[in-house]
């Protein structure tokens, strides 16, 4: 066994996992991969032999170190450990964790906390944008306790808003990386659309689901899994993205007619299906909701002005996008989030 290496364990939204300095991680990214999985549990798909929680959302990590950018606080690389291959990947970025880094800084002294609220930017080092989140802190003490409520979360918290801006094209290099709001991909129509997230929109009815299925049953569809990867393989070079084999990207979602809200989602990540949405994933579908000729055109329900309120139904409630539009742009995006030191001590491998 190694020396331990000192780490918090958080909860970021409703995703879950180490939060490391990068001063205490190995510098050279192969000994850090290594040490993550081994830290992790992975390769297994039980993770019973280390910290995992033997499901994506609860296999990641956040490296964190003050940063030398002008008006930025500090810098956040996030990395998914995969569960049951041994493989660490930076080609995605996460903003369920992402609502963890600035109390996590705060903590450990990278931030300075002021009395009553503390604002932090974030550089996201995935995709080279920036985040601003604010973070309760009476006294100048982070405070996790309050009445924010998210869904797919028990209970109330602090709230922990995020703003995004600038986001489109985060790892695809456009908003609509082919150029066109609708391609047909495997005799599928599909959306491709990146603002923060990669993700590939596709109609329920297309996939031959209704689109309110439990995650578990959508997870036992060996058909619909196949058929989602091959898929997912073809939008990859499509996207940008290269061979999209080995990475968590892009993100597969399947959308239907809202409940109540603007859109309904089943979203698969990509080989497991989320029991929520991720936030930049969220971000990213309610874009593309708004984009006229997008598969979801008859399906979302909009509104209308420069500030829409997009609700985005997922399998454990919703997730509300609140985009700002600049000539027809979604320019701005914001969130609520919230986020729960669990322990803080050393990790071993
Ligand atoms: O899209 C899961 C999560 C995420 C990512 C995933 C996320 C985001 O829920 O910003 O938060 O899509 O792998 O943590």
């Amino acid at each position: 066994m190694s020396d331990g290496v000192r780490c918090m364990w958080m909860r970021g939204g409703t995703s879950k996992g180490g939060y490391f300095l990068a001063a205490d991680l190995p510098g050279d990214p192969e000994a850090r991969d290594a040490f993550l999985l081994s830290a992790m549990g992975s390769p297994d798909p039980r993770q019973i032999d280390g910290m995992g929680g033997a499901d994506p959302l609860t296999s990641k990590v956040a490296v964190v170190k003050t940063s030398e950018r002008d008006g930025v606080d500090v810098d956040y690389l996030f990395l998914q450990v995969f569960v049951d291959r041994p493989v660490v990947t930076d080609a995605q970025n996460c903003g369920n964790i992402l609502a963890g880094v600035a109390p996590f800084a705060i903590e450990r002294g990278l931030v300075s906390a002021r009395d009553g609220e503390t604002p932090a930017v974030i550089f996201m080092e995935n995709t080279g944008q920036v985040a601003e989140v604010t973070v309760q802190t009476p006294g100048g003490k982070v405070r996790y306790d309050g009445d924010a409520v998210i869904d797919g979360v028990p209970g109330t918290a602090a709230p922990v808003p995020i703003a995004f801006r600038d986001t489109a094209g985060s790892s695809c290099g456009a908003l609509l990386p082919t150029g066109t709001a609708r391609d047909l991909v495997a005799g599928v129509e599909v959306t491709m659309i990146d603002n923060g997230m990669p993700c590939v929109l596709l109609r329920a009815a297309d996939m031959g689901i209704s689109g309110d299925e439990d995650p578990a049953d959508l997870e036992a569809d060996k058909a619909l899994r196949a058929r989602l990867e091959d898929i997912r393989l073809a939008c990859g070079p499509l996207m940008n993205l290269g061979d999209v084999r080995d990475k968590s990207v892009p993100k597969m979602t399947m959308i239907s007619a809202p409940k109540a809200g603007a859109i309904a989602t089943r979203t698969f990540i990509p080989h497991r299906c989320h029991k929520a949405i991720g936030v930049l994933g969220a971000v990213s579908v309610a874009t593309a909701c708004l984009i006229p000729g997008s598969v979801a055109e008859g399906l979302a329900k909009v509104g209308e002005g420069d500030t829409r309120a997009l609700s985005i139904e997922h399998p454990t409630g919703e997730m509300t996008v609140l985009a700002t539009l600049e000539g027809g742009q979604v320019t701005r995006a914001a969130i609520l989030r919230t986020a729960r030191k669990l322990m803080d001590g050393e990790v071993f491998a």
